[in-house]
């Protein structure tokens, strides 16, 4: 896929982010005709195609070379680089720039009927999440004893359902962790979306299509200010 001299760009199919992603491309010039069902989306600007898939699967397909850059939230990022690092396989990225759309916290909620003072307050706990690399991350650094039950969704459920005393989940306005009977206690990581490159050098064609880009990216990010 990569071999050829037509940029690929990993991109959230259907999400939060895919909106923005797409926008911000237009916004540098890049244009699409967007089909809904379509995986792979031709650029009708510029040699540029567009692979459109789950924002989790984003940070391996760059970091195993099957497409060129990503765009992706620094939440699933980390958590795929935690992975790949303790399974010792291939991790390695260029960040490119931090972008200003995407913006969240990965934060520990417990019911709030349960008081809370310290960290420690955690320990012996079982915190259901989807990002167990970086709450076990988080938990080490502070020396807390408790369990992540890795959850793929309805994790701010699981506390009333039986199956963890507290979530560690993504929070933007609070409002679905109120809804669920939970108090925010800690953040434990902040996100935004990154573009990033894969690690092997590039052909100079492709190297300078995303200099350009950059330059149209900062443009686009400036002038937002
Ligand atoms: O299908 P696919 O796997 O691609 O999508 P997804 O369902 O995994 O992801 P999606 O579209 O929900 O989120 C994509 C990315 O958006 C995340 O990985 C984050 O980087 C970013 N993002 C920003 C968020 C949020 N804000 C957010 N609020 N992702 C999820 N949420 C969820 C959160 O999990 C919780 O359920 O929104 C709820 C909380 O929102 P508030 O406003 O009630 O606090
Ligand atoms: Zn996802």
């Amino acid at each position: 896929m990569s071999t050829s001299n037509r940029l690929t760009i990993a991109i959230q199919k259907s999400g939060r982010l895919s909106k923005e992603s797409i926008n911000l491309l237009a916004a540098c010039g890049v244009k699409f005709n967007m089909h809904e069902a379509r995986l792979m989306v031709h650029s009708t600007s510029h040699p540029i195609d567009l692979l459109r898939v789950r924002d989790d699967d984003i940070p391996g397909l760059v970091m195993d070379g099957v497409v060129d850059l990503g765009l992706v939230g620094e939440n699933v990022l980390e958590e795929e680089s935690l992975e790949r690092e303790m399974k010792k396989q291939a991790s390695q990225y260029r960040s490119l720039r931090r972008l200003d759309f995407g913006h969240c916290r990965l934060s520990i909620a417990l019911p709030t009927e349960q008081t809370f003072s310290n960290i420690q307050d955690l320990d012996g706990l079982k915190i259901a999440t989807t990002y167990p690399r970086l709450l076990e991350r988080y938990l080490g650094e502070q020396g807390v004893k408790a369990k992540a039950v890795m959850l793929t969704g309805s994790v701010e459920v699981a506390p009333r359902a039986g199956l963890a005393d507290a979530v560690c989940d993504l929070v933007s306005t609070g409002a679905t962790l109120e809804a669920n009977g939970l108090r925010e206690q800690q953040v434990i990581f902040r996100s935004q979306v990154q573009l990033i490159q894969r690690c092997e050098e590039l052909s100079d064609t492709k190297q300078q299509m995303i200099d350009k880009l950059l330059a149209r990216i900062d443009g686009v990010q400036l002038a937002k200010e």
